[in-house]
């Protein structure tokens, strides 16, 4: 049978969230934080129960590569992850299985489209905060194998355009060798929104009186960039793009979500917003897209 995508979701990687959790793979430990964000996961998990699934491919905004797109190409890593900036929120033991086949399947299909890649095969590789964050709070119990994709630099080097168009044929070809593997996919696109962030963290990093949205204009753009995935209006996102990520600082500039929106074939239904929120100012949503539902909006 043809391989498909069960959901694909805009997975946000913000440190808080897990150290919120209290998760025992993490060290410091958290009295709460941050709850509309992590209830919307919880309200993820649910919608996804009926669905099962093989895999989890994730595109991460922190795992920043220069040539090419990178592919995690070992079964299994196992390491100690430290936040660079949090270190007081995230110290995170994790130990995870890769789904190699699938991920040596991408990466030869996005080579086979003429895109550069690369497999990271180096046993003592440190896998990203972002990676491990949104599959974390995707699937806490971690009993699923992982695919993990780069974010490649094109949007830096050259500009959001031509970042865009790599990014939206990295999907195309990831999509193409999901349906030749057979296997059921769960994709996460791991970035935030607006992005504009606070310098200064107060005294407890859990106290929410100090957490709001960083600016007026900031929260403007991510209300507009969730109605137009609410109204299934995919293609007048990726037009604005470009000024999204420029005027909001926005996560989008590595990728992730544009890969995932190439991944869907630009989705025309419309997405189910499980929660928006801040950290430390950023603008956070955890948005689901059931590819099911374009069948149903054909009709
Ligand atoms: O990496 C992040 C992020 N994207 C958003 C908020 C806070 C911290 O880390
Ligand atoms: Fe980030």
């Amino acid at each position: 049978m043809a391989g498909r995508i069960v959901a694909g979701v805009l997975a946000p990687h913000p440190p808080h969230l897990v150290y919120a959790e209290n998760p025992p793979q993490n060290e410091p430990r958290a009295e709460c934080g941050w709850e509309t964000l992590r209830w919307g996961y919880e309200r993820l998990r649910k919608s996804l129960e009926p669905r099962d699934y093989d895999v989890i491919v994730v595109h991460s905004p922190h795992w920043k590569t220069v040539v090419g797109h990178h592919f995690l190409g070992l079964p299994h890593f196992a390491s100690k992850s430290v936040d660079p900036i949090f270190p007081n929120l995230f110290r995170f033991n994790y130990d995870l299985n890769v789904d190699v086949e699938l991920s040596q399947a991408i990466a030869d299909e996005a080579k086979a489209g003429g895109l550069t890649t690369k497999m990271m095969t180096n046993p003592e590789f440190r896998v990203d905060y972002g990676t491990i964050i949104s599959c974390h709070l995707a699937n806490p119990a971690w009993d699923k194998p992982i695919v993990a994709i780069s974010s490649n630099r094109a949007h830096y080097y050259f500009s959001n355009e031509v970042g865009q168009t790599e990014q939206l044929a990295l999907g195309q070809a990831t999509a193409r060798a999901i349906e030749k593997s057979g296997k059921r996919a769960l994709l996460l696109a791991s970035n935030s929104l607006s992005h504009r962030h606070f310098t200064e963290e107060g005294e407890l990093p859990e106290d929410m009186s100090n957490e709001h949205i960083y600016h007026h204009g900031q929260y403007l753009w991510d209300m507009h960039a969730l109605k137009l995935m609410r109204e299934g209006r995919i293609r007048e996102f990726l037009d604005e793009m470009p000024d999204f990520i420029e005027q909001s600082v926005s996560e989008c500039k590595e990728g992730s979500l544009t890969w995932l929106f190439g991944a869907l074939g630009i989705p025309t239904y419309p997405a189910e917003v499980h929660a928006y929120g801040t950290v430390i100012g950023t603008g956070n949503a955890v948005v689901e897209w059931d590819p099911s539902r374009a069948a149903v909006e054909a009709k």
